[in-house]
């Protein structure tokens, strides 16, 4: 058996009680360090996770959260990943405490703890997942392009082996977090609520009235109400698109078949390409 760290823990072998503590120290962090946007820097950590597990590549078996080769340059650097620092940084303390968790399994536990401390659905996670050298960075142009639309979501999330109602489903983690002018270009909220998990993103994305923004940034949409959120065109392409519209009316209507089909998707998601030894998975209890 090995986790990842042979010479440090060769007789150190992890239970889930263990995974529990350092779910546990990420969530303490989550709150005590309240200094993020809208004071959780939990939908930045859900983003890490996406991130390192979205580089996947079905064909080759490239890519994937396996590996957590966001730590180098190129990957690093990589315009998609602009603000992850920040994540990355933020586990650094968390990595110090618990050695013997690989960068790749605490980073994916990390968007685990996020969704579960922000009240979404319990993310059955299983650990497994090797660090590995610089060599294995993924070429850049594999995570998504927020300015296009269906045909570039299906491209992207197809090479991952996702089908049309996975993709909704995990589009559904925009109700986390907001865009920042000095990462992607974008910015703002896509909900009132953007430190809990909700099924908002698609009930307004059903029920408000979108238009382009004016400004002078990348295109996006406000909202007519409001005018304080905002949609990304790959996010209104959900509506646009008959078939990827389905799945948000329903999820829109249904929180619980949401929080359903989400968490069976981003269990996909983190696991994509990992080549597990065990087939257990754990659900780490939240702290409230
Ligand atoms: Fe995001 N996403 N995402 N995303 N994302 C941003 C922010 C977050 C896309 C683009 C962007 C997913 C899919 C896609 C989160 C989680 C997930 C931003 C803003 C952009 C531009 C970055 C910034 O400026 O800080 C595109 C084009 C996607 C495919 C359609 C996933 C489904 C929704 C897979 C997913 O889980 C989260 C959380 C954030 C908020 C980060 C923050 O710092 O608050």
């Amino acid at each position: 058996y090995s986790n990842g760290d042979a010479k440090a823990s060769a007789t150190f072998v992890p239970t889930q009680d263990d995974y529990q503590k350092v779910y546990n120290e990420i969530a303490r962090l989550l709150v005590e360090k309240d200094d993020y946007d809208d004071g959780s820097y939990g939908p930045v950590l859900v983003r890490l996770a996406w991130h390192a597990s979205g580089t996947y590549d079905k064909e080759t078996g490239t890519g994937g959260s396996n590996g957590a080769t966001m730590r180098f340059a190129p990957e690093s650097d990589h315009g998609a990943n602009a603000g992850l620092k920040l994540a990355r940084d933020f586990l650094e303390p968390v990595k110090q405490k618990f050695p013997w968790i690989t960068y790749s399994d605490l980073w994916t536990l990390a968007g685990v703890t996020a969704i579960q401390e922000l009240q979404g659905p319990a993310i059955p996670w299983r650990p497994g997942r090797q660090d590995r050298d610089v060599a294995a960075c993924t070429p850049d142009g594999r995570l998504p392009d927020a300015s296009k639309d269906q045909k570039h979501i299906r491209a992207i999330f197809g090479r991952m082996g996702f089908d049309d109602r996975e993709m909704v489903a995990l589009s559904g983690a925009h109700s986390l977090g907001r865009a920042h002018t000095d990462r992607s270009g974008y910015d703002g909220p896509w909900d009132f609520s953007p430190t809990v998990f909700t099924n908002e993103f698609f009930r307004l994305l059903v029920e408000e009235k979108w238009a382009w923004k004016k400004w002078n940034g990348p295109d996006q949409f406000t909202d007519k109400t409001t005018k304080t959120l905002m949609m990304l065109p790959t996010d209104l392409a959900l509506v646009k698109d008959k078939e990827f519209k389905k799945h948000v009316e329903r999820y829109a209507k249904d929180s619980e078949v949401f929080f359903k089909e989400f968490s069976d998707a981003f269990v996909k998601l983190l696991e994509l390409g990992v080549p597990f030894t065990s087939e257990e998975r754990y659900t780490l209890k939240t702290s409230s």
